[in-house]
């Protein structure tokens, strides 16, 4: 990458920051990159739409709106990831007729992103290495041409980002489904995968069981492996709320997040003026990368003790029996698993001490009502969807799932990610919703299951893979194994990218290939009938309207969904059972089609225009169990000794570290909005190592200096990432924390959770070596991937 395409290099990178998060920080970083992006005015405007009744859908994350009504929220990532949305810069085909691609892509993910909005359709000329306009109409023609000349429509790969509509994403599955393939890889499969999966099995639900409200009446909350104070804001306000009112907030990350400690709420005038803030966590367990499956068996092992002692004592037990009894299986062959779990491991595995663990229980204990939440920090491990439901194994014990004030809790990314996959973004399709498209649609979909993310790579790698379309997201940069992600995609004969900005992975291409602009969410979607509102899942299972105020970025943009179903028509013509492009006139009926779908869907288009829209159905918050035992069901699982972790440090001399990938404060996801990270005293660099003082010591290396990162991984081949500044930093001794992506090329792609093949990200062996100038080439030779 170039080091020119950064803003100027910080003197002084490392400034520990030991203010709240949140506060005048946050309004002035807001001002900043309003004004970087050219949009002061027009950005104050668009900001107060964010999350209104009449207004979008905020693009940022996933954590629900009070009543999506309310005065505005205020969230400083939420506005950053507007202002991204709504700058004034444009990458226009003058940009590509200045650059090639293999120009192009020497810069930055950084700079590609300060190009601004993409304003035309554009085609590869593979003899200028040039990107060309095109019109929509040859677009769509010539990815019918590529699609219709496959072999089986197998060969063909659809991507989606979760910022995706409730109807786009329907009408995508519904032409790809036609068309014949189920090869729906998407960023869940990268994300909370391992929740869906973990709570389908257990209580019957793929999604959480908490709304908005149970915050209010909740106890204790606990948050394992989330930061909320960077990538949920909104999430601080409900728990500033919590804590004021006498709630234990519990918070297990190895790492001090400043965001789960202290927080001042720029929604306070009181508290902005006075300097104040509100302690966040009352509790807070730095425990080690990895292990929060001890963690959580250590403390379910000291409620089963101080149960059994109570009981002994001749005291009424503190488990909630009668919902065992009623509501519950397996419990007995559970309590005997950890009864006999030896302290020695589960102490060596959390990193915690068995007194920490019991006070965490004897918190548990004393709460009437719990909610567990749980993100990234527990997804993105070998052993993930085991500890999701050692997490709900705690739950159950007392009842703490479908009743006021308790429950589960897994905190969505992506704005729409959990409306994608209730809209049937997925590789696995249960029959019965395919029965259902049959029969609403008349067309015979396919039932053989498709590719998830690891598989999409895996198949473009083969060559079984040949056509790759992505409706939103970055797939060459958030994907694992870099080197061999891009080998993948540059194996394709067409890759496609429906986006509003330029990235990576449109300069890592097949032989062919196109970019497709579209319409943001902040922007008004003109079709025949007049302005389109499209609609959102959110976290906590609330649908919602959501339309645009902003004039389009450019004329020549479409909406996702025209896209889709212009080519759906292109592709299918009149093959077709569905009338694609009279659903475009006017969004009502792709959400009479999505009604007829899905039964939660029922009178959608009268019921998501009640201010504040619907909550979908769960049947786990209402104590019914929709899973093969018709009960919640207790798992029993292992603590882990032989991970992946545990052999490569067996089989080495140097110490190993365990690496977890995470988010800076100024980033979303693959998309780098600026090079601080605030709350962690990070400025102006983000190459940066996190680590203990002690490890940095016992390395010969002090903070400051620059390492190499080698991941020790099993399969032999050399994974590389350089040249990152050591920061000396709160964490527990062998492990180290560094940013998604610039640390994606480590990952292995053969590395991913059990059963739900998410990359793990966030538990990559590792051994830190003092940086060797040269082997920036090597670090490079990613980037140079890029130039064929
Ligand atoms: N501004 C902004 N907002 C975002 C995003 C963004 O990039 N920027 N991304 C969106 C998306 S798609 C998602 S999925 C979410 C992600 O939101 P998070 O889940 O908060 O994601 P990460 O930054 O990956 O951070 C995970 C946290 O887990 C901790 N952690 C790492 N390993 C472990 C472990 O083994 N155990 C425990 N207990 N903790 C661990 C890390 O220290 C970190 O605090 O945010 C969404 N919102
Ligand atoms: N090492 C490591 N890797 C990870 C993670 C990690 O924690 N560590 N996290 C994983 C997670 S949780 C996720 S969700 C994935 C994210 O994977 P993706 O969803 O694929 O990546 P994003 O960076 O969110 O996608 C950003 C791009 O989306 C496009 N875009 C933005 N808005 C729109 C829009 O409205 N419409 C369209 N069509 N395009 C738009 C822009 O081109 C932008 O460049 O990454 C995963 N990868
Ligand atoms: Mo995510």
């Amino acid at each position: 990458m170039n080091a020119h395409d950064e803003p100027d290099a910080n003197p002084t990178p490392i400034r520990p920051y030991d203010g709240p998060a949140g506060g005048w920080g946050a309004l002035r970083s807001v001002a900043k990159h309003l004004t970087e992006q050219g949009v002061p005015v027009r950005g104050a405007k668009t900001l107060l739409a964010v999350n209104q009744p009449d207004g979008f859908d905020c693009p940022g994350c996933a954590w629900p709106d009070r009543d999506h009504t309310s005065t505005f929220e205020f969230c400083e990532n939420g506005a950053k990831a507007v202002a991204a949305e709504a700058t004034r810069h444009r990458a226009t085909p003058d940009l590509f007729e200045r650059h090639t691609v293999a120009q192009l892509a020497r810069h930055s993910d950084f700079w590609l992103e300060q190009q601004g909005r993409l304003t035309h359709p554009m085609r590869l000329d593979a003899a200028s290495d040039r990107y060309l306009p095109v019109t929509w109409d040859e677009a769509f023609a010539l990815i019918a041409t590529r699609l219709n000349a496959l072999a089986s429509p197998d060969e063909a790969i659809f991507y989606t980002s979760g910022r995706t509509s409730n109807e786009a994403a329907f009408l995508y599955q519904l032409f790809v489904r036609e068309f014949g393939t189920n090869n729906f890889p998407d960023c869940s499969n990268m994300c909370h995968e391992p929740s869906g999966i973990a709570l389908k099995r257990q209580i019957g639900v793929a999604k959480g069981t908490v709304s908005l409200h149970d915050f209010e009446l909740a106890d204790a909350i606990f948050i394992f492996g989330q930061n909320p104070g960077t990538n949920h804001p909104r999430m601080l306000g409900e728990l500033r709320r919590a804590a004021k009112r006498g709630c234990a907030i519990v918070s297990f990350n190895p790492l001090r997040e400043r965001g789960l400690e202290k927080f001042a709420d720029p929604q306070d005038p009181l508290q902005m003026l006075s300097g104040g803030s509100t302690t966040i966590s009352s509790d807070y367990l730095q425990l080690r990368i990895g292990g929060d499956l001890a963690a959580v068996k250590g403390v379910i092992r000291h409620v089963l003790e101080i149960d059994a002692q109570r009981l002994r004592d001749g005291q009424s037990g503190v488990l909630d029996r009668e919902f065992i009894a009623e509501h519950t299986a397996d419990f007995e062959t559970f309590a005997a698993d950890v009864a006999a779990e030896s302290w020695a491991v589960i102490e060596a595995e959390s990193g915690l001490t068995r007194a920490q663990m019991r006070r965490v229980a004897e918190i548990y204990i004393a709460s009437e009502r719990v909610i567990c939440c749980w993100g990234m920090g527990i997804t993105q491990h070998k052993h993930s969807v085991a500890t999701i439901q050692m997490i709900v194994n705690l739950l159950l014990l007392r009842g703490n799932l479908g009743r006021p004030g308790a429950g589960a809790c897994p905190v969505r990314g992506h704005s729409n990610v959990q409306g994608d996959r209730t809209m049937m973004i997925s590789e696995k399709p249960p029959q019965a919703f395919l029965d259902r498209l049959r029969d609403v649609f008349g067309f015979e979909p396919p039932r053989e299951h498709g590719v998830d993310t690891v598989g999409a790579i895996e198949a473009m790698l083969a060559g079984t893979g040949k056509v790759f379309f992505g409706l939103g997201g970055n797939f060459a940069t958030a994907t694992p194994d870099t080197e061999a992600t891009h080998r993948a995609l540059r194996r394709c004969d067409l890759t496609v990218h429906v986006t509003t900005k330029l990235n990576r992975s449109h300069l890592v291409h097949g032989r062919e290939a196109l970019i497709l602009p579209c319409l943001g969410r902040t922007e008004i979607d003109m079709q025949a009938t007049g302005p389109q509102q499209v609609t959102v899942e959110d976290s906590m299972s609330m649908v919602h309207l959501s339309g645009g105020i902003n004039a389009p970025a450019a004329p020549d943009l479409l909406s996702e969904p025209a896209i889709v179903a212009r080519l759906a028509h292109a592709t299918l013509g009149a093959r077709s059972k569905v009338p694609w492009l009279a659903l475009i006139d006017d969004y009502d009926r792709i959400r009479d089609a999505i009604a007829r779908t899905f039964d939660d869907f029922h009178d959608f288009n009268a019921r998501v225009r009640v201010p504040g829209g619907f909550r979908l159905p769960n049947t786990a918050a209402e104590r019914r169990w929709a899973n093969a035992a018709g009960k919640a069901v207790f798992h029993t699982h292992a603590v882990p000794t032989d991970a992946p972790i545990h052999r490569a440090r067996r089989s080495r001399e140097e110490p190993v570290f365990l690496l977890a990938t995470v988010r800076s404060h100024d980033q979303y996801n693959t998309t780098v909005y600026g090079m601080d990270d605030r709350y962690r005293g990070v400025f102006g660099e983000r190459r940066v190592l996190f680590a203990n003082g002690a490890d940095i010591a016992a390395l010969g290396l002090a903070a400051g200096d620059r390492v190499d990162l080698r991941s020790v991984a099993e399969d032999g081949v050399k994974r590389e990432a350089n040249g990152f500044l050591l920061v000396d930093y709160d964490i527990p001794r062998g492990c180290l924390a560094a940013y998604y992506p610039e640390t994606n090329a480590l990952v292995p792609l053969s590395s991913f959770a059990d059963e739900a093949r998410t990359p793990t990200s966030k538990s990559i062996p590792v051994i830190v070596l003092p940086h060797v100038p040269e082997s920036d080439a090597a670090s490079r030779r990613i980037d140079a991937s890029l130039v064929p």
